[in-house]
């Protein structure tokens, strides 16, 4: 459906009909049609009184491990129960469009993939994966004793999500194609992201000062707003949708 108060300007059409490389950034907000909430929304119910920055720590896991396993535990629940929204589907449909298209992502929902998109970058990881916090190793199965959080079944160790929590590095392989394909493209999308976590925020920052066009997608205002050449100023996924309709197939 066309939604009216979506218009793309002009010289952003063109740009669509000329990009050889597309590069996309996603944050939160890209799944916050989905029921999704966002990083920095109010934490909800049980985790009212929480902030994320204070459980997406090692410390805080050290802390009280059980407390930031379950809080985990409730994240994957919500992220099974919801699906793709029109945002992350126009993302699948867009890398077909241009001859290359990066979709690089901070979120740990697992949503691009569910919508099809293939070879996403995850900066920050996936919540549905598992790994032992002594080994650092991927764990995918483990015996249900009722511990939680519950043990690695090699080393006893505790078992924890396989996110990158603040104060933790991103993984290599993800952190360098990203500032690669942001420094090689020539249209970048930010699209549903605050722009205050780094090294994800420098990304489209990267792509600007290697001349790349920036179009920010969100509809608020966030610290990358002044440095975009476009900003489309609405939810993703009523945007993204119209965008792709001025995308020659
Ligand atoms: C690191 C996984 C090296 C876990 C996450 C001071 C200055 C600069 C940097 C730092 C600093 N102090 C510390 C740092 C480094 C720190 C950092 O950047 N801190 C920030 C808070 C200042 N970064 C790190 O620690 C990173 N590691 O630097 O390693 C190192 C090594 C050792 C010691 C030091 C450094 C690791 C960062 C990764 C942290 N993990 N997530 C989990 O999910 O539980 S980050 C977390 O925030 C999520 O991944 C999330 O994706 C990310 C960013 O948030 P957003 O996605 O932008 O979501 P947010 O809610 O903020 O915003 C949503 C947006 O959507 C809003 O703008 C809203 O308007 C918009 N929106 C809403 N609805 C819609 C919408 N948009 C479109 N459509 C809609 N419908």
């Amino acid at each position: 459906m066309h939604h009216p108060c979506v218009t793309i300007p002009a010289a952003l059409v063109e740009k669509l009909a000329t990009a050889r490389h597309v590069v996309v950034l996603t944050g939160a907000g890209v799944s916050a049609e989905s029921g999704v909430p966002t990083f920095r929304d109010a934490q909800t119910g049980l985790w009212a009184n929480f902030k994320p920055e204070d459980l997406a720590t090692p410390s805080a896991f050290r802390r009280d491990p059980k407390l930031v396993w379950e809080w985990y535990a409730w994240r994957r629940e919500t992220v099974a129960k919801v699906a793709p929204n029109p945002a992350h589907h126009a993302l699948t449909a867009m890398r077909g469009r241009f001859r290359q298209f990066t979709l690089i992502t901070q979120n740990v929902d697992g949503l691009h993939q569910r919508a099809g998109s293939e070879d996403v970058i995850e900066l920050h990881g996936n919540i549905t994966r598992t790994k032992c916090f002594q080994e650092d190793i991927v764990v995918t199965e483990w015996p249900d004793t009722g511990d939680l959080p519950p043990k690695c079944p090699r080393c006893g160790g505790l078992l924890r999500p396989d996110v990158v929590w603040f104060e933790e590095s991103l993984p290599e392989g993800a952190i360098a194609s990203a500032l690669a394909a942001s420094r090689a493209c020539d249209l970048f999308l930010s699209v549903g992201t605050s722009t205050v976590v780094y090294p994800a925020a420098s990304l489209p920052l990267e792509a600007r000062d290697a001349g790349a066009t920036i179009v920010e997608i969100n509809p608020q205002p966030t610290p990358l707003t002044p440095k975009a050449d476009f900003v489309l100023s609405g939810p993703a996924g009523v945007v993204l949708p119209v965008l792709l309709k001025h995308v020659p197939a």
